[in-house]
């Protein structure tokens, strides 16, 4: 699909689109309309950074100063601190996390606690940043658990089936806020001539038929036979599908994206290869259920290779488990050739 700047016919930016989205809910407040709208508006920020980061050789680079003697911020800094500052005063979140931060990050003292809570994974992918390769940012939201007063870990400890809304964004050769509120997932393009995020990809679903397969096969060795077979199998022709092709970005956000939009499956399987990642490298609650979410969302599944990636209960703020997310028939194919060859040794 082409955004074209001939605005003489249908235009839907993402406020319009949200907007209406809560108008097919009388009882909503628009707290969460809100949410999503300063999302898209970090998503602008912190995208007018990424695409100078190139720059950041002649402006400075992180940890220096640059001509202007500022000081230069690394972008995933920068990245969290935008999402931070933007949401932080609202009155509408009780409590967030983030990827990059140890504990939870409570609301200002000074400022109001509301009624939900905010993960996110600032920028994914950063170490791509350096060689001019794609990142995103992940985001999810949940109601709080605890009735009041400031949120605490609880309220960050929920399992994905109980999201209200997830997203990304993706800095790309254009850059696209993808989300869902449980109807549908949608797609907008950023145009910067405008500075708005247009309706470019409405009610996404993943295509029946796979091309790629995504995953860092120079871990093969270390993956367990239930994986090493599956990984066989999706390279050949089979009953139920053409062999499929290899797509691997590193870089979480656009390798799900692609698959998204052309079918396929993303897996980062627990390896022994990392006494430190024995259970994988992705973490539940800042990647694995927010993209899970959009993924059943638009007609796929996701599997920690035993058992729906939603329906995980987690136990720590920075839990890694292993993910397979994609087309469903794929990932239940993966479930059970690790049922079939592992037994019962992955544990999530
Ligand atoms: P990060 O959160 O430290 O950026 O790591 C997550 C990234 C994902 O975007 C990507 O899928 C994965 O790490 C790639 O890992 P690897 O380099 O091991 O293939
Ligand atoms: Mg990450």
């Amino acid at each position: 699909m082409t955004i074209t700047t001939d605005y003489a016919g249908k235009l839907i930016t993402i406020e319009r689109f949200i907007l209406d989205q809560q108008q097919a809910h009388p009882e909503a407040t628009g707290t969460l309309t809100n949410i999503l709208y300063d999302m898209a508006l970090g998503a602008k920020i912190i995208a007018s950074k990424t695409t100078r980061a190139g720059l950041a050789e002649i402006l400075g680079s992180a940890g220096e100063e640059n001509v202007q003697g500022e000081e230069v911020q690394k972008l995933d800094a920068f990245a969290q601190r935008t999402i931070f500052r933007l949401n932080d005063h609202t009155g509408r979140l009780a409590v967030m996390a983030s990827e990059e931060v140890e504990q939870v990050i409570p609301i200002p003292k000074q400022f109001p606690v509301g009624k939900y809570v905010l993960l996110f994974d600032p920028l994914d992918g950063s170490s791509n940043i350096d060689v001019n390769v794609s990142v995103g940012t992940i985001f999810a939201i949940y109601r709080r658990k605890t009735k009041e007063g400031p949120g605490t870990l609880t309220d960050c400890l929920q399992k994905g089936r109980k999201l209200v809304a997830a997203g990304y964004i993706l800095y790309g050769s254009s850059t696209m806020m993808v989300y869902s509120t449980g109807n549908g997932v949608h797609g907008f393009t950023l145009d910067p001539a405008i500075g708005e995020f247009l309706l470019s990809h409405p009610n996404i679903r993943m295509p029946a038929v796979p091309k790629y397969y995504s995953a860092n096969q120079g871990y093969q060795p270390y993956w367990s036979p239930g994986v090493q077979a599956f990984t066989e199998w999706l390279q050949r022709d089979t009953p139920e599908k053409k062999a499929l092709s290899l797509r691997y970005i590193g870089s979480l956000v656009a390798d799900f994206h692609r698959n998204l939009l052309t079918g396929g499956i993303f897996f980062y399987p627990a390896d022994t290869k990392d006494p430190k990642k024995p259970v994988g490298k992705l973490r539940l609650l800042y990647e694995a259920s927010p993209l899970a979410f959009l993924a059943e969302q638009a007609g796929g599944y996701a599997s920690n290779g035993t058992q729906a990636i939603l329906d995980i209960e987690p136990t720590e703020l920075h839990q890694r488990v292993p993910l397979y997310i994609g087309n469903r028939m794929l990932v239940e194919k993966a479930e059970a050739m690790i049922r079939e060859y592992d037994e019962a040794s992955v544990v999530a």
